[in-house]
């Protein structure tokens, strides 16, 4: 699989309006500032689809972006572990929106976890993968800003983080937006998701 085309189809508030998009979804979550909006913009080769922002944790929306004309949604969640302090109302409203996302997605194929790979995985990344397990939501773990490490440095973290996590490392891909490292990798696993 190839994504060729990538375009914007609409932002999502509130869990009430969560729906049937008509196409398979795969989502791409992850913590603010690990490099999910570089990483959407490299997977689609377009560089201002997702905004790259250096005020993390601003925007609380799902964004579903059409790859290949509807052969499939990438929907970009919410970053969660935010540097600024949520409302309880605040946290509420995004736990309502993302639980209800994961768990009542019947097109959901493939939640793409992004982690830092220099970093070790957070309580909020251990929970997110404590939750898809729970709730049988399909993921792979993608590690960004592989070009920080040395290839063996970056292996090496590969296997750290798997065993901190408790996966195979056939369940982590190793990618980088700014050295254009590891889309192959990623469009292999969206393409063997997506047809089962
Ligand atoms: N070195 C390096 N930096 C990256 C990479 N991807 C993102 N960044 C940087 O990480 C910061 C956060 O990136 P952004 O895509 O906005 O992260 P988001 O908050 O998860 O959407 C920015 O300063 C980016 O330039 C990468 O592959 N390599
Ligand atoms: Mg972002």
């Amino acid at each position: 699989m190839d994504i060729k085309t990538a375009k914007f189809v609409t932002s999502i508030a509130s869990a009430d309006n969560i729906k049937d998009m008509g196409s398979a979804e795969v989502a791409v979550a992850g913590r603010s500032n690990v490099g999910k909006s570089s990483f959407i913009n490299y997977l689609t080769g377009r560089k201002g689809l997702a905004k790259t922002s250096s005020t993390p944790g601003k925007t609380r929306l799902l964004n579903y972006f059409s790859i290949n004309d509807g052969q499939f949604m990438l929907v970009d969640l919410p970053g969660y572990g935010f540097a600024v302090k949520l409302s309880e109302e605040e946290k509420r409203r995004w736990d309502a929106l993302m639980g209800t996302y994961l768990t009542s997605s019947p097109r959901l194929k493939l939640v793409l976890v992004l982690m830092d790979i220099r970093r070790e995985p957070s309580a909020l990344d251990k929970q997110m993968i404590n939750y898809l397990s729970a709730n049988i939501v399909p993921f792979v773990v993608v590690l960004t800003k592989a070009d920080k490490l040395s290839r063996a440095a970056a292996g090496r973290q590969k296997s750290a983080i798997a065993s901190a996590l408790k996966l195979g490392v056939d369940n982590i891909l190793i990618t980088s937006s700014l050295n254009k490292q590891g889309k192959d990798e990623v469009c292999l696993a969206i393409e063997k998701y997506l047809s089962e």
